[in-house]
């Protein structure tokens, strides 16, 4: 493009995208768009550093390091709020409204309680110019350069009239999959790991050199106003937030005004049920009286407002005991340490066991059996042990020992120079391997053969009927129907398998002798060789043979394929028995009487042009619930045949969610982006549009 901006209309600009992208979740460009953009703005700013302005985003990458914070003291207090647990605490603050304010029925405005770090924000003709902790509420610590670099937090107020003075309050936290991410990432890289995504804002926040709160994924919203002059403001809390918005300020998007204690309860209800499917942690709901004339009228007791409560949702962190540590052995052989927990209802389910991930992080928490544990389970994440309450050690406590072999098959556990991983050296004779790679080999991406339980693969393994994979498609009824399985369960017997289902199991496996190459590539269980990379390679080589001659440099000149992964291709390749067992699945009958048959159907070749003009070129869905006319597999394919990305996870870059019975948080997590939702009547009606198109 050849278009020729001013210094002004370029920051402008790019603030304006910025916005659309972090507070509106609707980005208007691409990525590369607004990247080049920051590159004219960097190179304008470098030529001639006297124009660079307050409101630059260059700007938000981190300023001089600070020795300490300066101390701030807010002209309006920052107010804490008083807490309610339950239903009769809610009566209770219903009532007192309703007696002070002597209507039947209250109109409340009510928000979720983001749990993150209090700030106040202070914007001098727009422009912000200080923003400062909570602290005790009085004073707290001024951390405007941290602030700046929060995509969020706006350096500029937008729309057509914007007060003189506003000191806006509202919370930084961290979102939980840029805190997922975080820790993950630490783990592996010796970095700084945090407990919960609070903490993670407040270390975050705490940084005396701004370049380091830079990289952390830090986030905003706006909820309150402390002062405003220059600018009429609506007297409701609603509109209030209304008026935000329009300035540029991020507002939570599920705030509503709802009436009396009915629909506080129905408010309560509806947040906590969408709870686990928000990326971010909330720990309750704040319900504020609606009308400011009436807030200030009730004002306050000695330290919180008469006319908010917080009313408090059930914990995500508990405490319990560490009864025991068990070691996992993985499909790879990666020994992974689970904790054996007392069991401990948290974040809305019974929590017995936790990851502990890696020796480490054993370490790192300094954990010893007896212990008493802090529990996490926030959202749909797995349950982290993620701290350790030391004052309440005994004495009793334990020293954890990391095993040096393979509880399974007594092979020696191994752990490679610079790696966090351990892993078992048993490949071959280990049968945890076997069981974890059976189990990936016929799950749904994979082969896709339904029907085969962990009890079923369990006695497989276990009886010996199963040595690999291969011998998956050797099996007759009657080496499945004579299976004995263990109920899992002290009070039953185990019972046979039978011949009903075993006939099934039979005529799912038959099911999977014709099969995708992507799948079948995917299934071998390659190290490192997910669904999407296993495409890459099926479009990229179009028979398998080719892809197992290939080198290390064919494989690292693809999208998506690292040194890494590459090299586990290669090896897994060399590996004179991986080979054996391609040779028994996927042999001609004529080459061998011994193979399994199984056909590989080539992915329809294109070249890198078609597939942009594909018509979902460029877009990424990702499916939820079950659909009626379809499996998820062949949704997905369909999809992908259009050019479309299918994604397993929702996030700012997902185009649609397409949506089939019983959804699950997916479909919330879309609705909360304010994404695009398509159910399948539309989805099929769009499918069978766009396959016509696509033909002619
Ligand atoms: C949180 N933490 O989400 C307030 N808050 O309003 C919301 N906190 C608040 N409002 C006035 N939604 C003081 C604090």
């Amino acid at each position: 493009m050849s278009e020729v901006y001013s210094y002004r209309e370029l920051v402008d600009l790019l603030n304006r995208y910025a916005r659309s992208y972090y507070t509106e979740d609707a980005p208007e460009v691409p990525d590369a768009e607004y990247d080049r953009l920051y590159r004219t703005l960097v190179e304008l700013e470098t030529s001639d550093p006297s124009i660079i302005a307050e409101d630059s985003p260059t700007r938000r990458v981190g300023d001089a390091v600070l020795s300490s914070f300066d101390k701030v003291t807010h002209k309006v207090m920052l107010m804490s709020m008083g807490d309610i647990f339950n239903n009769d605490e809610l009566l209770d603050f219903d009532r007192r409204m309703r007696e002070f304010v002597g209507t039947a029925s209250v109109e409340y405005c009510a928000e979720p309680k983001l749990d993150g770090l209090a700030v106040s924000l202070i914007y001098e003709s727009g422009i912000l110019v200080q923003a400062a902790t909570r602290g005790d509420g009085r004073v707290g610590e001024n951390i405007t350069a941290n602030a700046r670099t929060i995509k969020a937090i706006p350096l500029r107020l937008s729309g057509k009239s914007v007060p003189d003075y506003l000191d806006v309050r509202g919370e930084v936290f961290m979102p939980r999959d840029g805190f997922e991410r975080w820790n993950e990432n630490a783990r592996q890289n010796g970095g700084k790991v945090f407990a919960n995504p609070r903490n993670a804002a407040a270390g975050s926040l705490r940084q005396l050199d701004s370049k380091i709160t830079a990289r952390r994924p830090l986030t905003f919203n706006a909820y309150y106003v402390g002062e405003c002059r220059g600018l009429e403001l609506p007297d409701t809390q609603y509109g209030r937030l209304k008026t935000l918005e329009s300035l540029g300020l991020p507002v939570n998007p599920h705030i509503r005004v709802v009436n009396g204690v009915q629909g506080l309860r129905e408010y309560y209800e509806d947040i906590l049920t969408k709870r686990s499917g928000l990326n971010y942690d909330i720990d309750g709901v704040v319900l504020k009286l609606n009308s400011l004339q009436l807030q200030k009228e009730m004002g306050f007791t000695a330290k919180t407002p008469r006319w908010a409560i917080a009313y408090k949702f059930p914990p995500e962190e508990m405490m319990t005991t560490l009864v025991d540590v068990e070691f996992q052995v993985g499909r790879t052989g990666a020994v992974t340490p689970v904790a054996k927990l007392q069991p401990v209802y948290v974040g809305g389910a019974t929590v017995s066991s936790a990851t502990l991930h890696n020796e480490d992080e054993i370490r790192r928490l300094g954990l010893k059996i007896g212990d008493t544990v802090i529990v996490r389970r926030a959202g749909d994440v797995i349950p982290q042990v993620s701290g350790v309450v030391e004052h309440k050690r005994n004495g009793t406590e334990k020293e954890i020992i990391f095993p040096e072999v393979c509880p399974e098959c007594g092979s020696k556990i191994e752990r490679l120079e610079g790696e966090s991983v351990a892993r078992c050296t048993g490949e071959l004779v280990c049968p945890a391997q076997l069981r974890e790679g059976i189990r990936h080999f016929v799950s749904r991406d994979a082969m896709d053969i339904e029907g085969f339980g962990d009890r079923i693969v369990e006695e497989l393994v276990s009886s010996g009927k199963v040595k690999n994979v291969a011998d998956l498609y050797f099996l007759t009824e009657n080496d499945l129907s004579s299976l004995l399985l263990d109920p899992g369960n002290d009070n039953h017997k185990p019972r046979l398998l039978g011949t009903v289902t075993a006939k099934k199991l039979v005529m799912a496996i038959n099911k999977s002798r014709v099969v995708p190459l992507d799948r079948f590539i995917y299934a071998l269980g390659i190290r490192d060789v997910g669904s999407s990379t296993a495409r890459t390679l099926a479009s990229h080589f179009e028979r398998l043979s080719d892809l197992m001659k290939a080198d290390f440099n064919a494989l690292t000149n693809l999208p998506d394929i690292g040194t890494v992964g590459a090299e586990h291709i290669v090896d897994f390749f060399r590996e004179p028995h991986n080979l054996e067992i391609i040779d028994r699945l996927v042999a001609k009958p004529w080459e061998s009487l011994f193979s399994a048959g199984i056909e590989l159907s080539p992915l329809p070749q294109r070249s890198e042009t078609d597939a942009l003009a594909l018509p979902l070129a460029g877009r990424t869905y990702v499916l939820t619930g079950t659909l009626e006319s379809m499996d998820r597999n062949t949704a997905k394919e369909k999809l992908q045949e259009l050019g479309a990305k299918v994604s397993g996870s929702v996030s700012k870059k997902t185009y649609a969610v397409i949506c089939g019975a019983d959804p699950g948080s997916k479909l919330t997590k879309a609705t909360e982006l304010g994404l695009r939702v398509i159910y399948e009547e539309e989805f099929l009606q769009n499918l069978s549009k766009l396959s016509l198109a696509e033909k002619q």
